[in-house]
């Protein structure tokens, strides 16, 4: 299993949001480059990047500092938070990124997503972020009446290849993820899932289905790489 730290991006900063409230922030790195290069040197395999002021105003805020992160590290890098246009996706894509991540977007234009699969494959990821099995969207701060693993299944129909999906209840919290939310997802869907929020060790990502695959770590990685520093 993969374990793939997330970088979270607020004012230029890294941070960590309780739940995903944006005013319960933790500031981890004022230098995201030197945070993405310090996960290279911790061996990590790949990086989650999440655009927060992107996903809040829906507009990609930091593509400038994505660009220069995606400069300076030889590792595969994932970013979503504020796409909601094919040409936010491409131009991320052409900064570097390796796969695109969209929430909002596939939430409430799943019509729009088939030909961006088509044409994208696997540097489009769907992320499913929910609330007791219903689905948030821009930002989390609209609960739908969309359960998770409905929203799952249709795009796993559309032909999605990767979801990434996070308890957002569970997010920056350090008590332990939804096994159970992700084990019911994995059992309806065969694209690659991504399980995210609240792991907090390893012997947690262990304990998820064995179908899923890589799994990140936002709050405890960045309290660890805080620690070390
Ligand atoms: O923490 C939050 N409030 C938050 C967050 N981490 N809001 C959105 N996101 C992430 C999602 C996904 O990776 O987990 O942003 C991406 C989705 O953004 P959008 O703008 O496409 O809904």
């Amino acid at each position: 299993m993969i374990i793939m730290p997330a970088i979270d991006l607020k004012d230029g900063k890294c941070v960590r949001l309780r739940q995903g409230r944006a005013d319960e922030v933790t500031v981890y790195g004022s230098d995201p480059v030197d945070m993405a290069l310090h996960w290279v040197d911790e061996g990590a395999q790949g990086l989650h990047i999440v655009d927060l002021d992107g996903a809040f105003s829906g507009h990609p805020t930091h593509t400038d500092t994505i660009r220069a992160i995606t400069k300076a590290v030889a590792i595969p890098v994932q970013v979503g938070g504020g796409l909601r246009t094919d040409e936010d996706i491409r131009r991320l894509l052409d900064v570097g990124v390796a796969r695109v991540v969209l929430g909002t977007r596939a939430c409430v234009d799943p019509g729009a997503l088939a030909p961006l699969v088509a044409d994208f494959r696997e540097q489009l990821a769907v992320g499913i972020d929910a609330r007791n099995g219903k689905v948030q969207i821009r930002g989390w701060v609209e609960t739908t009446e969309i359960y998770a693993v409905d929203l799952a299944v249709q795009m796993a129909h559309i032909g999605v290849h990767t979801i990434i999906y996070t308890d957002t209840a569970t997010d920056g919290m350090l008590k332990g993820p939804n096994i159970e939310g992700v084990r019911q997802l994995c059992g309806r869907v065969s694209a690659n899932v991504i399980a995210s929020g609240g792991f907090r060790r390893s012997t947690t990502c262990g304990a998820s289905p064995s179908s899923v695959q890589p799994t990140f770590s936002g709050r405890s990685s960045a309290r660890r790489s805080t620690k070390r520093r």
